[in-house]
């Protein structure tokens, strides 16, 4: 599943120019039997199976350097957002542990795990896609990875806002205007008028981000 996605556009940049390092592992390379299982059934019964802690513990204990942040993907962690994203670039090792199955043993997650990391409230088949989000999350905040254009304008969760509509050539398309302000060359008038979109536009569809936690 990572082939693709971490290949392409600025991830790869990011990796070619040596600001970003990823491998891919496989955790059946950590298992002892001829089926290669990582997975097996709850104590207790109920469906599903789960991630077997032997191959994650061998796994992570030989992957895992002094400094690394070992990371669960999983439904129950906390929810990703961009503070943690910022958090998680100031580190210099991320082992983003992904399951597939039920879940994980809890001994995973009390012993080996030092985080675990929703990305929402719906369920994956599996833990690639959301490690995924991090990394591409994760990456562009790494010093070099952006243009001082494009880094300098992401600021839609930093400020705690929505960002303002914006508008791009044509002034008329299909009939559909662009708003006066924005083409009256008045740049108080249309900072103010940006700042009370991103306002109203965040207390109409994300109100939630208007409130203290
Ligand atoms: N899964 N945020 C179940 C997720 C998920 C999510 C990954 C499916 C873990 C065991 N992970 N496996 N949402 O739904 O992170």
């Amino acid at each position: 599943m990572f082939a693709g996605p971490l290949d392409e556009s600025i991830i790869m940049r990011a990796r070619k120019a040596g600001l970003l390092e990823l491998k891919i592992h496989q955790l059946r390379d950590w298992t002892h039997d001829r089926h290669k299982t990582v997975d097996d059934r709850p104590f207790g019964g109920g469906p599903g199976m789960l991630m077997k802690p032997e191959p994650l513990f061998a796994a992570v204990e030989s992957l895992r350097r002094e400094q690394s942040k070992v990371i669960l993907l999983s439904p129950t962690g906390r929810k990703f957002n961009q503070a943690i994203a910022s958090e998680l670039a100031a580190q210099s090792d991320l082992l983003l542990v992904t399951g597939h199955y039920e879940g994980f043993d809890e001994r995973v997650r009390e012993s080996l795990a030092d985080d675990e990391l929703s990305i929402g409230d719906y369920v994956l088949t599996n833990g690639a896609l959301p490690a995924m989000v991090v990394i591409d999350a994760v990456t562009r905040l790494l010093p070099g990875v952006l243009g001082d254009d494009e880094s300098s304008r992401d600021e839609s969760f930093s400020h705690g806002l929505l960002e303002y509509p914006q508008y791009t050539r044509p002034a008329v398309f299909r009939g559909l205007k662009v708003p006066d302000v924005l083409v009256s060359g008045n740049h108080a008038q249309i900072e103010q008028w940006r700042r009370e979109q991103a306002k109203s536009r965040t207390r109409a569809s994300r109100p939630d981000l208007l409130k203290p936690d």
